[in-house]
């Protein structure tokens, strides 16, 4: 059911929405060759008051070299060593790569995804209409690229997939800021969703991908940042979809599929990026990864499992371990909100930090490794991206060997040429930690 790794656990308040709008610029410092630019991850933020236990947040500029690393998650990833300089190197940036971020929906309007073409949030499917319990009375024309919420804990939950989304191709915050995100709306604003949801956005994917307007791939990239289960307490479903069912549509998917889905290793395919959620409700007792579709990434090549990492280079005590093959920053995270087109997560409260945040930075590299080299299979992307020594200061068997997120661009030359079932969870990666 359950798919989101954060799970809001704050009382409800009302939501007053009021601000005025600021944009942000990024200080960008284009290299001399033009094929590389480096961006400071210093910034100002400011923040705004919704009530009085909740704040959203601007980004007022960055650059200025005495301001906090906000963005220190993109900082982290160009790091060959465990320290921070106060800057990303990106050089290929996304472009001409499709991501899917299966979560709770994504605000296609925020300014974080706007281009002077319009947004790159290129499409959006609700797959959520099997879930009736946990489901807002707020209204949206489509709450795939328009989520909504009439509380601020139904917030929690509605943020959730433009938080994502953000984090892999925002144009500030994000890994790959010139690739395009498609929604695909598996969790509502409770963060409940069901194999069913799951198995139906995975089969949107597909139309989607084989759908004569969408831009060509070979291959693209599904983002999960949650997870769940067969079946959803007081949630009718008198056949639910089993778990091998949605396992073996997945693995179908990193294959390569047809236009009706059926394996073809001619057709489209999907790396898949799973969270390896939180161990406040992401996995049991142990603390070892247990929620599906986590557990995959280790006997899967084409899923990678991530679990977190923090900003002073240790693992995230935060994050499962056990099954995961990867650690990106996951703790104290500066992404998008949904409470205005130029909002961002405040610190009241604190839900900044979860393996919701770690999956999608993930992401963010493979679009960047597809951006330059668009042929990479699933299999290649995973192999690339877990190639990396340890580095973090207590690397730990349990947690990916210490193993951290880090970009490895293509050689330039290449582009020169060429749970407890039948409870009810709420999975939102994001803690208060
Ligand atoms: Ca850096
Ligand atoms: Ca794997």
């Amino acid at each position: 059911m359950l798919v989101v790794q954060d799970v809001p656990k704050i009382q409800v308040t009302s939501l007053r929405r009021t601000f005025a709008a600021v944009l942000f610029a990024l200080a960008v410092y284009p290299t001399a060759a033009g094929a590389q630019e480096i961006v400071s991850t210093r910034c100002h933020e400011s923040e705004v008051a919704l009530d009085a236990n909740h704040n959203a947040a601007k980004l007022d500029g960055c650059g200025d070299p005495s301001a906090a690393n906000l963005l220190w998650h993109l900082d982290r990833i160009d790091q060959s060593d465990g320290n921070l300089d106060g800057y990303y190197r990106r050089r290929a940036l996304g472009a001409g790569v499709v991501v899917y971020v299966m979560d709770t929906g994504v605000m296609a309007a925020h300014t974080e995804f706007a281009t002077p073409a319009g947004s790159r949030v290129i499409a959006g499917f609700d797959a959520t209409h099997s879930v009736v319990v946990g489901v807002s009375n707020c209204t949206s024309a489509n709450k795939a690229l328009s989520p909504c919420f009439s509380n601020t804990m139904e917030l929690v939950g509605a943020q959730h997939g433009t938080s994502v989304a953000s984090l892999v191709a925002g144009r500030n915050v994000g890994v790959a800021p010139e690739a395009m995100i498609v929604s695909i709306r598996v969790m509502n604003e409770s963060a409940l969703a069901t194999t069913r949801t799951y198995l139906e956005g995975l089969n949107d994917i597909i139309r989607h991908a084989w759908d004569p307007a969408t831009p060509q791939f070979h291959t693209a990239v599904v983002n999960i940042s949650g997870w769940v289960l067969e079946k959803l307490e007081a949630n009718p479903d008198n056949a639910p979809v089993t778990f091998a069912t949605v396992e073996r549509k997945i693995r179908d998917m990193i294959g390569g599929v047809d236009a009706l889905g059926n394996p073809d290793p001619n057709g489209k395919r999907f790396l898949f990026v799973v969270a390896g959620n939180n161990v406040d409700n992401g996995c049991g007792r142990s603390g070892v990864v247990d929620r599906f579709p986590a557990t995959l990434g280790k006997g899967l090549d084409g899923l990678i499992t991530v679990g977190g990492m923090t900003a002073d280079n240790s693992w995230w005590p935060g994050a499962c371990h056990g099954g995961l093959e990867i650690l990106a920053p996951s703790q104290g995270i500066f992404s998008a909100s949904i409470t205005a087109p130029d909002h961002y997560r405040g610190t009241k409260p604190n839900l900044r930090s979860g393996t919701s945040f770690a999956a999608p930075i993930i992401a963010g590299i493979a679009a960047r490794l597809l951006s330059e080299r668009p042929n990479l299979t699933p299999q290649e992307l995973e192999s690339i991206i877990t190639s990396t020594p340890s580095r973090i200061v207590n690397p730990d068997a349990s947690r990916a060997d210490g193993k951290v997120a880090f970009v490895q661009d293509a050689p330039a030359v290449l582009t020169a040429g060429t749970g407890s079932r039948g409870t009810v969870s709420r999975g939102g990666a994001e803690t208060r930690r």
